[in-house]
Protein backbone atom coordinates (compact mmCIF):
# COMPACT_ATOMS: atom_id res chain seq x y z
CA UNK A 1 0.00 0.00 0.00
CA UNK A 2 0.90 3.63 -0.19
CA UNK A 3 3.69 3.03 -2.91
CA UNK A 4 3.90 6.36 -4.66
CA UNK A 5 7.52 5.98 -5.74
CA UNK A 6 7.02 3.47 -8.18
CA UNK A 7 6.96 5.29 -11.57
CA UNK A 8 3.04 5.68 -13.36
CA UNK A 9 2.61 4.03 -16.66
CA UNK A 10 1.03 5.88 -19.13
CA UNK A 11 -1.59 4.58 -20.63
CA UNK A 12 -2.53 5.02 -24.37
CA UNK A 13 -5.73 6.05 -26.02
CA UNK A 14 -6.21 2.76 -27.07
CA UNK A 15 -6.14 1.01 -23.89
CA UNK A 16 -8.09 3.29 -21.84
CA UNK A 17 -10.83 2.40 -24.24
CA UNK A 18 -10.10 -0.80 -24.13
CA UNK A 19 -10.19 -0.48 -19.91
CA UNK A 20 -13.73 1.47 -20.57
CA UNK A 21 -14.96 -1.72 -23.03
CA UNK A 22 -13.90 -4.39 -20.33
CA UNK A 23 -16.67 -6.58 -18.56
CA UNK A 24 -17.59 -4.34 -15.36
CA UNK A 25 -16.60 -7.09 -12.54
CA UNK A 26 -12.95 -6.94 -14.29
CA UNK A 27 -12.54 -3.41 -14.52
CA UNK A 28 -14.00 -3.01 -11.14
CA UNK A 29 -11.28 -5.46 -9.93
CA UNK A 30 -8.43 -3.86 -11.40
CA UNK A 31 -9.58 -0.48 -10.60
CA UNK A 32 -9.62 -1.79 -6.93
CA UNK A 33 -6.48 -3.53 -7.33
CA UNK A 34 -4.87 0.23 -8.48
CA UNK A 35 -6.77 1.99 -5.57
CA UNK A 36 -5.01 -0.69 -2.50
CA UNK A 37 -1.83 -0.40 -4.07
CA UNK A 38 -1.04 2.94 -3.30
CA UNK A 39 -4.24 4.36 -1.05
CA UNK A 40 -6.37 3.05 2.24
CA UNK A 41 -9.41 2.42 0.14
CA UNK A 42 -11.63 3.35 3.32
CA UNK A 43 -10.24 6.85 4.12
CA UNK A 44 -11.90 9.98 1.59
CA UNK A 45 -10.03 13.25 1.24
CA UNK A 46 -13.08 15.99 2.10
CA UNK A 47 -13.01 19.27 0.24
CA UNK A 48 -15.07 21.86 1.01
CA UNK A 49 -16.25 24.76 -1.81
CA UNK A 50 -17.02 28.35 -1.33
CA UNK A 51 -18.02 30.64 -4.24
CA UNK A 52 -16.27 33.60 -3.16
CA UNK A 53 -17.41 35.36 -6.40
CA UNK A 54 -20.88 34.62 -8.33
CA UNK A 55 -22.40 35.08 -11.68
CA UNK A 56 -22.09 37.24 -14.83
CA UNK A 57 -18.96 35.43 -16.23
CA UNK A 58 -17.91 36.89 -19.59
CA UNK A 59 -17.27 32.61 -20.46
CA UNK A 60 -19.84 30.45 -21.98
CA UNK A 61 -19.06 27.45 -20.92
CA UNK A 62 -22.38 25.54 -21.74
CA UNK A 63 -22.68 23.50 -18.65
CA UNK A 64 -22.39 26.65 -16.19
CA UNK A 65 -25.41 28.76 -14.67
CA UNK A 66 -22.69 31.20 -14.30
CA UNK A 67 -22.10 32.01 -17.46
CA UNK A 68 -24.00 35.89 -18.37
CA UNK A 69 -24.36 33.89 -21.54
CA UNK A 70 -27.40 31.97 -20.21
CA UNK A 71 -29.95 32.84 -17.99
CA UNK A 72 -30.07 30.31 -15.37
CA UNK A 73 -31.39 32.77 -12.62
CA UNK A 74 -28.33 33.16 -10.91
CA UNK A 75 -28.30 36.22 -9.40
CA UNK A 76 -24.17 38.14 -10.59
CA UNK A 77 -22.92 39.20 -7.11
CA UNK A 78 -19.50 40.54 -5.69
CA UNK A 79 -16.72 39.26 -4.02
CA UNK A 80 -17.30 38.25 -0.69
CA UNK A 81 -15.78 40.16 2.33
CA UNK A 82 -12.76 38.59 4.24
CA UNK A 83 -14.93 37.94 7.28
CA UNK A 84 -17.38 35.48 5.26
CA UNK A 85 -14.98 33.60 3.90
CA UNK A 86 -12.89 33.27 7.14
CA UNK A 87 -16.18 31.94 8.63
CA UNK A 88 -17.47 29.81 6.11
CA UNK A 89 -13.98 28.03 6.16
CA UNK A 90 -13.71 28.09 10.18
CA UNK A 91 -17.45 25.93 9.76
CA UNK A 92 -16.05 23.58 7.39
CA UNK A 93 -13.08 22.82 8.76
CA UNK A 94 -14.71 22.01 11.89
CA UNK A 95 -17.11 19.48 10.27
CA UNK A 96 -13.95 17.50 9.28
CA UNK A 97 -12.72 19.23 5.75
CA UNK A 98 -9.03 18.91 4.75
CA UNK A 99 -9.42 21.44 2.16
CA UNK A 100 -10.98 24.60 1.50
CA UNK A 101 -11.43 25.26 -2.02
CA UNK A 102 -12.54 29.24 -3.21
CA UNK A 103 -14.02 29.77 -6.89
CA UNK A 104 -14.82 32.29 -8.74
CA UNK A 105 -17.01 33.15 -11.71
CA UNK A 106 -14.27 34.72 -13.88
CA UNK A 107 -12.10 34.08 -17.52
CA UNK A 108 -9.70 35.03 -15.17
CA UNK A 109 -8.53 37.29 -12.26
CA UNK A 110 -7.88 41.09 -12.29
CA UNK A 111 -4.62 41.94 -11.12
CA UNK A 112 -6.91 43.98 -7.98
CA UNK A 113 -9.35 40.58 -7.75
CA UNK A 114 -5.96 38.62 -7.38
CA UNK A 115 -5.02 40.65 -3.96
CA UNK A 116 -7.88 40.17 -2.28
CA UNK A 117 -8.01 36.51 -3.22
CA UNK A 118 -3.95 36.41 -1.87
CA UNK A 119 -5.76 37.49 1.24
CA UNK A 120 -8.16 35.40 1.97
CA UNK A 121 -5.85 32.54 1.01
CA UNK A 122 -3.38 34.06 4.02
CA UNK A 123 -6.13 34.05 5.96
CA UNK A 124 -7.86 30.48 5.14
CA UNK A 125 -4.16 28.82 5.64
CA UNK A 126 -4.15 30.35 8.55
CA UNK A 127 -6.97 28.20 9.93
CA UNK A 128 -4.96 24.87 9.27
CA UNK A 129 -6.63 23.68 6.33
CA UNK A 130 -5.17 23.03 2.66
CA UNK A 131 -6.40 25.83 0.27
CA UNK A 132 -7.63 25.63 -3.22
CA UNK A 133 -8.79 28.03 -5.44
CA UNK A 134 -10.41 27.98 -8.95
CA UNK A 135 -10.48 31.86 -10.81
CA UNK A 136 -10.28 30.77 -14.75
CA UNK A 137 -7.17 31.30 -17.12
CA UNK A 138 -4.11 32.84 -14.93
CA UNK A 139 -1.80 35.34 -16.62
CA UNK A 140 2.31 35.51 -16.21
CA UNK A 141 3.40 35.91 -12.68
CA UNK A 142 -0.18 35.05 -11.24
CA UNK A 143 0.12 31.57 -10.17
CA UNK A 144 3.50 32.42 -8.48
CA UNK A 145 1.69 35.35 -6.32
CA UNK A 146 -1.05 32.86 -5.29
CA UNK A 147 1.66 30.12 -3.93
CA UNK A 148 3.44 33.46 -2.07
CA UNK A 149 0.25 33.76 -0.13
CA UNK A 150 0.57 30.26 0.70
CA UNK A 151 -2.09 28.87 -2.12
CA UNK A 152 -1.67 24.89 -1.66
CA UNK A 153 -3.66 23.88 -5.11
CA UNK A 154 -5.06 25.48 -8.29
CA UNK A 155 -8.33 23.38 -9.88
CA UNK A 156 -8.37 24.29 -13.45
CA UNK A 157 -10.94 21.48 -15.51
CA UNK A 158 -9.76 20.64 -19.06
CA UNK A 159 -13.31 19.59 -18.72
CA UNK A 160 -14.21 17.30 -21.78
CA UNK A 161 -11.93 15.81 -24.49
CA UNK A 162 -10.45 18.23 -27.08
CA UNK A 163 -12.67 17.03 -30.29
CA UNK A 164 -16.01 17.82 -28.17
CA UNK A 165 -14.85 21.11 -26.31
CA UNK A 166 -15.80 23.21 -28.75
CA UNK A 167 -19.28 22.16 -28.79
CA UNK A 168 -19.51 22.82 -25.04
CA UNK A 169 -17.18 26.08 -25.15
CA UNK A 170 -16.34 28.79 -27.47
CA UNK A 171 -15.33 31.43 -25.68
CA UNK A 172 -11.69 30.12 -25.07
CA UNK A 173 -9.77 27.06 -26.65
CA UNK A 174 -8.11 23.60 -24.88
CA UNK A 175 -4.89 24.99 -24.90
CA UNK A 176 -5.75 28.18 -23.19
CA UNK A 177 -6.68 25.54 -20.44
CA UNK A 178 -3.28 23.88 -21.05
CA UNK A 179 -1.15 27.25 -20.84
CA UNK A 180 -3.01 27.75 -17.51
CA UNK A 181 -2.40 24.56 -15.97
CA UNK A 182 1.39 24.44 -17.41
CA UNK A 183 1.74 27.94 -15.01
CA UNK A 184 0.23 26.26 -12.30
CA UNK A 185 2.74 23.87 -12.21
CA UNK A 186 5.73 25.94 -13.08
CA UNK A 187 4.64 27.91 -9.47
CA UNK A 188 5.07 24.93 -7.52
CA UNK A 189 1.41 24.74 -6.91
CA UNK A 190 -0.31 21.15 -6.54
CA UNK A 191 -2.53 20.71 -9.82
CA UNK A 192 -6.32 19.64 -9.34
CA UNK A 193 -7.70 19.11 -12.77
CA UNK A 194 -10.51 17.09 -13.79
CA UNK A 195 -13.72 17.38 -16.35
CA UNK A 196 -17.59 16.47 -16.30
CA UNK A 197 -19.20 13.84 -18.02
CA UNK A 198 -22.85 13.85 -19.11
CA UNK A 199 -22.86 16.39 -21.51
CA UNK A 200 -23.65 14.03 -24.45
CA UNK A 201 -20.22 13.48 -25.50
CA UNK A 202 -19.41 9.82 -26.87
CA UNK A 203 -17.42 6.80 -25.08
CA UNK A 204 -14.40 7.18 -26.77
CA UNK A 205 -14.84 10.94 -25.97
CA UNK A 206 -14.52 10.14 -22.08
CA UNK A 207 -11.83 7.92 -22.79
CA UNK A 208 -10.43 11.05 -24.45
CA UNK A 209 -10.62 13.46 -21.22
CA UNK A 210 -9.01 10.87 -19.46
CA UNK A 211 -5.95 10.13 -22.04
CA UNK A 212 -5.50 14.11 -21.55
CA UNK A 213 -5.27 13.86 -17.68
CA UNK A 214 -3.03 10.96 -17.68
CA UNK A 215 -0.72 12.51 -20.14
CA UNK A 216 0.12 15.82 -17.58
CA UNK A 217 3.28 15.19 -16.36
CA UNK A 218 3.29 15.13 -13.49
CA UNK A 219 -0.01 13.90 -13.74
CA UNK A 220 -2.49 16.07 -11.50
CA UNK A 221 -2.70 15.49 -7.54
CA UNK A 222 -6.31 15.90 -7.87
CA UNK A 223 -8.93 15.00 -10.66
CA UNK A 224 -12.55 15.39 -9.93
CA UNK A 225 -15.14 14.07 -12.07
CA UNK A 226 -18.19 15.99 -12.40
CA UNK A 227 -21.66 14.59 -13.31
CA UNK A 228 -23.20 17.00 -15.20
CA UNK A 229 -25.48 18.64 -13.28
CA UNK A 230 -28.22 19.91 -15.17
CA UNK A 231 -29.36 23.40 -14.59
CA UNK A 232 -32.57 25.07 -16.03
CA UNK A 233 -31.69 28.03 -18.62
CA UNK A 234 -27.93 26.57 -19.33
CA UNK A 235 -27.88 25.01 -22.82
CA UNK A 236 -27.32 21.68 -21.08
CA UNK A 237 -29.82 21.30 -18.98
CA UNK A 238 -31.81 18.78 -21.62
CA UNK A 239 -28.73 16.41 -21.95
CA UNK A 240 -29.43 12.79 -21.82
CA UNK A 241 -28.65 11.90 -19.07
CA UNK A 242 -25.75 9.23 -18.71
CA UNK A 243 -26.24 5.69 -17.66
CA UNK A 244 -25.13 5.56 -14.13
CA UNK A 245 -23.09 2.54 -14.46
CA UNK A 246 -21.41 4.61 -17.36
CA UNK A 247 -20.24 6.90 -15.02
CA UNK A 248 -18.89 4.48 -12.32
CA UNK A 249 -16.91 2.96 -15.34
CA UNK A 250 -15.58 6.34 -15.86
CA UNK A 251 -14.51 6.50 -12.19
CA UNK A 252 -12.97 3.28 -12.07
CA UNK A 253 -10.90 4.06 -15.33
CA UNK A 254 -9.68 7.32 -14.23
CA UNK A 255 -8.56 5.52 -10.91
CA UNK A 256 -6.66 2.73 -13.07
CA UNK A 257 -5.22 5.73 -15.51
CA UNK A 258 -4.06 8.18 -12.91
CA UNK A 259 -3.18 5.26 -10.01
CA UNK A 260 -1.03 8.27 -7.37
CA UNK A 261 -4.27 10.75 -8.22
CA UNK A 262 -7.09 11.23 -5.33
CA UNK A 263 -10.05 10.85 -8.00
CA UNK A 264 -12.60 13.43 -6.39
CA UNK A 265 -16.42 12.01 -7.02
CA UNK A 266 -17.66 16.06 -7.60
CA UNK A 267 -21.25 17.40 -8.83
CA UNK A 268 -23.62 15.35 -9.39
CA UNK A 269 -23.55 13.00 -5.42
CA UNK A 270 -27.10 15.25 -4.44
CA UNK A 271 -28.37 13.41 -7.24
CA UNK A 272 -27.18 9.91 -6.71
CA UNK A 273 -28.50 7.36 -4.64
CA UNK A 274 -26.20 5.99 -1.84
CA UNK A 275 -25.85 2.64 -3.63
CA UNK A 276 -24.11 4.23 -6.63
CA UNK A 277 -21.57 6.57 -4.55
CA UNK A 278 -20.73 3.45 -2.81
CA UNK A 279 -20.05 1.77 -6.44
CA UNK A 280 -18.21 5.35 -7.39
CA UNK A 281 -16.15 4.46 -4.00
CA UNK A 282 -15.36 0.79 -5.02
CA UNK A 283 -14.16 2.22 -8.68
CA UNK A 284 -11.76 4.25 -6.57
CA UNK A 285 -12.83 7.50 -5.85
CA UNK A 286 -11.30 8.59 -2.68
CA UNK A 287 -12.08 12.16 -2.33
CA UNK A 288 -16.15 14.24 -1.92
CA UNK A 289 -17.12 18.18 -2.02
CA UNK A 290 -18.42 18.06 1.39
CA UNK A 291 -21.31 20.58 2.40
CA UNK A 292 -24.51 21.36 1.68
CA UNK A 293 -23.42 23.70 -1.28
CA UNK A 294 -21.10 23.23 -4.23
CA UNK A 295 -20.66 26.64 -6.19
CA UNK A 296 -24.67 27.33 -6.82
CA UNK A 297 -26.37 24.16 -7.10
CA UNK A 298 -26.70 21.61 -4.26
CA UNK A 299 -24.53 19.01 -2.47
CA UNK A 300 -25.60 16.18 0.15
CA UNK A 301 -26.07 18.13 3.76
CA UNK A 302 -23.05 17.29 5.81
CA UNK A 303 -25.27 14.72 7.86
CA UNK A 304 -26.43 12.61 5.17
CA UNK A 305 -22.61 12.32 4.03
CA UNK A 306 -21.83 11.37 7.62
CA UNK A 307 -24.25 8.73 7.56
CA UNK A 308 -23.37 7.21 4.33
CA UNK A 309 -19.77 7.41 5.49
CA UNK A 310 -20.68 5.27 8.84
CA UNK A 311 -22.75 2.72 6.99
CA UNK A 312 -19.85 2.00 4.22
CA UNK A 313 -17.20 2.53 7.38
CA UNK A 314 -15.37 5.03 5.70
CA UNK A 315 -13.39 7.94 7.34
CA UNK A 316 -12.22 11.63 6.49
CA UNK A 317 -8.73 11.59 5.14
N1 LIG B 1 -14.43 30.04 -13.70
C1 LIG B 1 -13.42 29.12 -13.39
C2 LIG B 1 -13.20 28.10 -14.47
O1 LIG B 1 -14.14 27.80 -15.19
O2 LIG B 1 -12.10 27.58 -14.56
C3 LIG B 1 -13.61 28.42 -12.06
C4 LIG B 1 -14.99 28.03 -11.60
S1 LIG B 1 -15.85 26.85 -12.63
C5 LIG B 1 -17.51 26.93 -12.05
C6 LIG B 1 -15.19 25.30 -12.05
C7 LIG B 1 -15.68 24.03 -12.69
O3 LIG B 1 -16.99 23.74 -12.29
C8 LIG B 1 -15.75 23.96 -14.20
O4 LIG B 1 -14.52 23.74 -14.80
C9 LIG B 1 -16.66 22.76 -14.40
O5 LIG B 1 -15.89 21.58 -14.49
C10 LIG B 1 -17.49 22.71 -13.12
N2 LIG B 1 -18.91 22.93 -13.38
C11 LIG B 1 -19.52 24.09 -13.65
N3 LIG B 1 -20.84 23.93 -13.84
C12 LIG B 1 -21.08 22.60 -13.70
C13 LIG B 1 -22.26 21.80 -13.79
N4 LIG B 1 -23.44 22.32 -14.10
N5 LIG B 1 -22.15 20.47 -13.57
C14 LIG B 1 -20.95 19.94 -13.26
N6 LIG B 1 -19.81 20.64 -13.17
C15 LIG B 1 -19.87 21.96 -13.38
C1 LIG C 1 -14.91 21.02 -9.89
O1 LIG C 1 -14.35 20.22 -10.68
N1 LIG C 1 -16.18 20.98 -9.53
C2 LIG C 1 -16.50 22.04 -8.64
C3 LIG C 1 -15.14 22.70 -8.39
N2 LIG C 1 -14.27 22.00 -9.29
C4 LIG C 1 -14.97 24.15 -8.47
C5 LIG C 1 -17.60 22.93 -9.12
C6 LIG C 1 -18.88 22.23 -9.44
C7 LIG C 1 -19.90 23.24 -9.82
C8 LIG C 1 -21.25 22.66 -10.05
C9 LIG C 1 -22.25 23.69 -10.48
C10 LIG C 1 -22.48 24.78 -9.48
O2 LIG C 1 -22.69 24.49 -8.26
O3 LIG C 1 -22.51 25.96 -9.87
FE1 LIG D 1 -17.30 31.14 -16.11
FE2 LIG D 1 -16.04 29.06 -15.02
FE3 LIG D 1 -18.72 29.03 -15.37
FE4 LIG D 1 -17.13 28.87 -17.48
S1 LIG D 1 -17.28 27.36 -15.80
S2 LIG D 1 -18.93 30.19 -17.29
S3 LIG D 1 -15.42 30.15 -16.86
S4 LIG D 1 -17.58 30.36 -14.03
Amino acid sequence: MNDMTQPVARLSMTEIEALFALPFADLMFQAQKAHRDRFDPNKIQLSTLLSIKTGGCSENCGYCPQSAHHDAGVDKQPMMQLDDVRAAASAAKAAGASRFCMGAAWRGPKPRDLESVAEMVREVKSLGLETCATLGMLKEGQAEQLKAAGLDYYNHNLDTAPDFYGDVITTRDYQDRLDTLARVREAGLSVCCGGIVGMGESRTQRAGLIAQLAALDPQPESVPINLLVRVEGTPLADAEALEPLEFVRTIAVARIALPKSLVRLSAGRQQMSDVMQALCFLAGANSIFYGDKLLTTGNPEWERDQRLFETLGLTPL
